[in-house]
């Protein structure tokens, strides 16, 4: 976005997470993504496969992401910590991509093998120009809290220093802290991922407004969204606070 802000709507829970995510009302993928287009987000993030299921709702409206890795719950625990590839820079491309993600857990056995995936997409990308989202989540048996500034700020100087044009990794609980995650991440943009529905809707507009303030440059948001009653409610609500600079109490008059 011109302002160098985005508010990115996530949308691979139905193979990270299952169909069961979603509120009956939003299973079909078209329903809601018809409503955050609505409610103003400047792009979506999605599986190459989903983008070519919707492309008649979101095509020329929003920007797309597609992000090229992914991995079900209904694998065995510890291969839940692999993420597999899932399509190829030439799909995104095919599909009209601004840019390209994939996942990274920091700290995985599988650490070795999502680098491999990572530099496929980051070379392949580089050929046409396409920037690279790295989804910098660090997540595997040495990590107890993996919300911990020391561990999320480690992820986010690991993702800048492979290469990720963009960062999107986990709120660390305050502005201070997501601040040093910030600066650890060297100048590279670092997106907020939204994590599970807060109860109120204020706290994760708090969490958003947190990020912004410390030098971050906006949101991933998928369940705070789609789980909402008023998803294009939510949307407006948090472009307010990313976009506009609104407090999140104020934003909440987009919501009620
Ligand atoms: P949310 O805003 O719903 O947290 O979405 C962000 C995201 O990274 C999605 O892209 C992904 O499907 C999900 O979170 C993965 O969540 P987890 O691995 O923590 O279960």
């Amino acid at each position: 976005m011109p302002d160098g802000k985005a508010v990115v709507f996530a949308f691979d829970h139905g193979v990270e997470h299952g169909p069961a995510d979603f509120p009956s009302e939003h299973v079909v993928p078209e329903v809601i993504i018809e409503k955050v287009v609505r409610g103003g987000v400047d792009a979506i993030m999605m599986l190459p496969g989903t983008a070519r299921l919707t492309y008649r709702v979101w095509a020329g409206e929003v920007g797309l992401i597609v992000k090229l890795t992914s991995k079900t719950n209904l694998r065995p625990k510890e291969s839940r910590l692999l993420q597999s590839v899932f399509g190829y820079v030439e799909d995104a491309l095919a599909l009209g991509a601004d840019a390209v993600a994939a996942t990274i857990y920091w700290g995985s056995p599988y650490e070795d093998s999502m680098l491999e995936r990572w530099f496929a997409v980051r070379n392949a990308a580089d050929t046409y120009g396409l920037p690279c989202l790295q989804l910098a989540y660090p997540r595997g048996p040495a990590i107890s809290n993996m919300y911990d500034v020391e561990i999320v700020r480690y992820g986010a100087r690991a993702a800048a220093e492979s290469g990720a044009d963009l960062i999107k990794t986990y709120y660390t609980g305050s502005r201070e802290t997501f601040a040093e995650v910030v600066r650890a991440a060297g100048g590279v943009p670092v997106l907020m991922s939204g994590g599970p529905r807060a109860e109120k809707p204020v706290d994760f507009l708090r969490s958003v407004k947190n990020v912004m303030d410390a030098g971050g440059r906006g949101v991933v948001v998928g369940r705070n969204v789609f789980q909402h009653k008023n998803p294009e409610g939510m949307v407006k609500a948090v472009v307010a606070v990313v976009h506009e600079g609104l407090g999140p109490e104020e934003a909440l008059k987009y919501v009620e």
